[in-house]
C-alpha cells in the first residue's frame, strides 16, 4: 500500500477572493449663514445633479443638519470634498462637507 502523503481527500476550497474596494460617503452639513442658492449650485456643479435633486438635497441638509451627497471610492470622494471646501472658502462661505467610509 503507498504510505499516506497527507494529501489525499483534501478539499482545498478557495472563495473567489474579489474584494471590492470601500466606498465613502460624501455628506455636506448645515449651518446658519451659506445662502441657499450657493449650496444648490454646489450640488450641480461638483455633483452633476439636476435642479431639483439640488433643491431637494439642500433642503434635507438644511432641515436635518447633513445629509450623504453621493457615494464614491476614496480618490473621487476626496477630490469633491475638496472641491466643495476650496470653493465655499473662496466665496466666504462656512459650508462644510466631510467624508466617511460606508
Ligand atoms: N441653513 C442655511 C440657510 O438657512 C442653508 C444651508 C443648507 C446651509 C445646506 C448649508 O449644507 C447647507 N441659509
Amino acid at each position: 500500500p503507498t504510505p499516506d502523503d497527507g494529501d489525499t481527500n483534501v478539499v482545498l476550497e478557495t472563495k473567489p477572493k474579489t474584494k471590492r474596494p470601500p466606498l465613502y460617503k460624501v455628506m455636506l452639513l448645515n449651518d446658519d449663514y451659506t445662502p441657499m442658492e450657493f449650496v444648490v449650485h454646489v450640488l450641480e456643479r461638483f455633483f452633476g445633479l439636476n435642479h431639483a435633486q439640488a433643491f431637494e438635497i439642500m433642503l434635507t441638509v438644511h432641515k436635518k443638519g447633513l445629509a450623504v451627497v453621493g457615494v464614491f471610492s476614496f480618490e473621487v470622494a476626496e477630490t469633491k470634498v475638496t472641491q466643495v471646501m476650496d470653493f465655499a472658502r473662496r466665496h466666504q462661505h462656512p459650508l462644510q462637507c466631510t467624508m466617511e467610509k460606508e
